[in-house]
C-alpha cells in the first residue's frame, strides 16, 4: 500500500457535485480515500481570465503503480466531461498527483513529486491542512514551509465538505 496525495481542481460546472463525483470514482478505482481537506475557492493562476477554482487535497491509499494510478486519473477526468482544449483553461475536473510515498519519478509521462506543487497556494494550503510537518522529498521542507514563501494567490477557504465514500 502507498500513502499519496492527489490534487482536485473544479472551475466550470457544477463544482461541489463535481468535486464529490471524483472522490466517489477515485474510491471506484482502488485509490481509498483517507482524508479530504477543506476545500478551497482560490483565484486561477496562470490563464487568469476564466473562473475562480474549487481545490481541496485528498490523502489516499493504493496498491495500483504510479503509471497505472495516471490512466485511472485521466480517466476519470474524462468521465467528468474534461475536454483538452486550452491548456491550463476551465474544466470540470482535473486530479493531479502530487506525492506518491516518497518517491521521485522522472519520466516523460509523469513528474513526481509534481514539479509545480510548490509554488502554487491552491495545493499547498489544503495539502498543510492535512500534512503540515509532510517534508517534499526533493526539498526537503516540510509543507508548512513552503505555504509560508508563497504569497499573492488568493485562496479562501469554503464551508462546503464533500461527501467521503463509504
Ligand atoms: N490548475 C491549473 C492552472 N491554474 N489555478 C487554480 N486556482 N487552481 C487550479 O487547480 C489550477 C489553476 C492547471 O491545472
Ligand atoms: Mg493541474
Ligand atoms: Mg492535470
Amino acid at each position: 500500500m502507498k500513502r499519496i496525495y492527489l490534487s482536485l481542481g473544479s472551475n466550470l460546472g457544477n463544482r461541489e457535485r463535481l468535486l464529490e463525483g471524483a472522490l466517489a470514482r477515485l474510491a471506484a478505482a482502488g485509490i481509498r480515500p483517507l482524508r479530504v481537506s477543506p476545500v478551497y475557492e482560490t483565484e486561477p493562476l496562470g490563464r487568469r481570465t476564466q473562473p475562480w477554482f474549487l481545490n481541496l487535497v485528498v490523502e489516499a491509499e493504493t496498491d495500483l503503480l504510479p503509471r497505472v494510478l495516471l490512466m485511472r486519473i485521466r480517466r476519470i477526468e474524462l468521465e467528468l466531461g474534461r475536454r483538452r482544449l486550452a491548456p491550463k483553461g476551465p474544466r470540470p475536473m482535473d486530479i493531479d498527483l502530487l506525492l506518491y510515498g516518497d518517491a521521485i519519478i522522472r519520466s516523460p509521462e509523469l513528474t513526481v513529486p509534481h514539479p509545480r506543487m510548490t509554488e502554487r497556494r491552491f495545493v499547498l494550503a489544503p495539502l498543510a491542512d492535512l500534512a503540515p510537518e509532510l517534508r517534499h522529498p526533493v526539498d526537503g521542507r516540510p509543507i508548512r514551509e513552503l505555504l509560508e514563501a508563497t504569497r499573492g494567490q488568493r485562496v479562501r477557504r469554503t464551508h462546503f465538505r464533500p461527501a467521503l465514500p463509504a
